[in-house]
């Protein structure tokens, strides 16, 4: 794998709207099922037309605030480590220590590719295998990520968790966001990369027909991962993930402890601690800078409980619940 890929910090902020418009929240339009600024469907655009997938490409896929910085921090961990080690001496000179997480595995659509003389050009120019990301669902994925059935490590998360998740970070930017409209808007599906419901089960589905159709858990092209589990079980899952991304723990390592190493390592509290992603700003986004720090909020499975009430929690789990009626996938 590359040894660090992608991620341009740049303060100066570029045209007016991002993954929210400032001004009042709600502007997003419908592009093809998705919930999109106007900015991001453009950029979608030029992903889908310039964006060339290769066979051994790993995307990981996340709805906003599911997990994505956990995410990157483990997948660069796991399939780096033979590069950059976990423990022993040269432990204080991992990435991870020196550049935010959302900076080593690089967007498909941001920043906003029309921003850049050549669209693409960041990516094309990344060694395989490549290890990249994206919040797009699978109705937009680029088309040769589905013909050359690239591998997608797809994480979920409690939809409570997320619109309070995605509620805190919009009001980084948009002071007059209240919780109230964001519940409203995330209720009816009108959300950045919305609906949550449609963009999860795309993948479920994708899932299901991945592992239905091959022999062995090794030809699976979809690991669909939840963030509650995760953090639960984080050992289990860091190995699970390993295997997928064909860089199994040997046995040494399991018993020298690599494993939980890679954990604490991409923990939430090791992460937040980290001078890079404590302090400064970054525009990764294109025209929003944003703090480093916002993407460490609160890191808890349940935190909806202190900003929802209960009857707003019924009402999005009923919503949720019947949208995924008979797919299987619950939270
Ligand atoms: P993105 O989708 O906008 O790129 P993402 O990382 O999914 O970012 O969103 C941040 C959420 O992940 C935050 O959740 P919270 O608001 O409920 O706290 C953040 O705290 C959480 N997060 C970031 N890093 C970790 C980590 N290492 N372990 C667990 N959760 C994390």
């Amino acid at each position: 794998m590359a040894e660090v890929q992608g991620g341009n910090c740049s303060h100066n902020g570029v045209g007016d709207e991002g993954l929210v418009p400032k001004k009042r929240a709600g502007l997003w339009i419908p592009y093809r099922g998705c919930w999109l600024t106007p900015e991001a469907v453009k950029s979608v655009k030029l992903v889908e037309e310039q964006f060339q997938a290769r066979s051994d490409d790993v995307l990981l896929v996340t709805y906003p605030k599911c997990g994505t910085t956990w995410l990157k921090a483990l997948a660069f961990t796991v399939t780096n480590r033979r590069l950059h080690t976990v423990a022993g001496d040269d432990a204080h000179r991992h990435p991870l220590l020196a550049r935010h997480p959302q900076d080593l595995v690089p967007y498909l659509e941001m920043p906003y590719r029309q921003l850049q003389q050549h669209p693409v050009a960041e990516l094309e120019e990344l060694a395989s295998p490549r290890l990249l990301s994206t919040h797009l669902p699978v109705t937009l994925l680029p088309p040769s990520v589905l013909h050359l059935g690239c591998r997608v490590v797809y994480l979920c998360r409690n939809p409570k968790d997320v619109l309070v998740s995605l509620w805190h970070f919009i009001n980084k930017v948009n002071q007059k966001y209240t919780i109230d409209k964001a519940f409203e808007l995330f209720c009816k599906g009108e959300t950045v990369y919305g609906p949550i419901w449609e963009h999860c089960l795309g993948f479920w589905n994708k899932a299901a027909v991945s592992s239905s159709e091959s022999e062995s858990d090794s030809r699976r092209t979809v690991l669909f991962l939840k963030y509650d589990e995760m953090m639960a079980q984080p050992v289990e899952h860091v190995k699970m993930l390993a295997e997928f991304l064909r860089v199994p723990f040997t046995d040494e390592e399991v018993s020298s402890g690599v494993v939980e190493d890679v954990v604490r390592l991409c923990s939430f509290d090791k992460l937040k601690s980290v001078p890079v992603n404590s302090s400064g700003v970054c525009d990764r986004i294109g025209g929003l800078p944003m703090e480093n720090s916002s993407y460490f909020r609160a890191g808890k499975v349940g935190d909806w409980a202190n900003h929802l009430t209960q009857e707003m929690a019924n009402k999005l789990d009923a919503i949720v619940e019947e949208k995924l009626t008979g797919s299987g996938l619950t939270f």
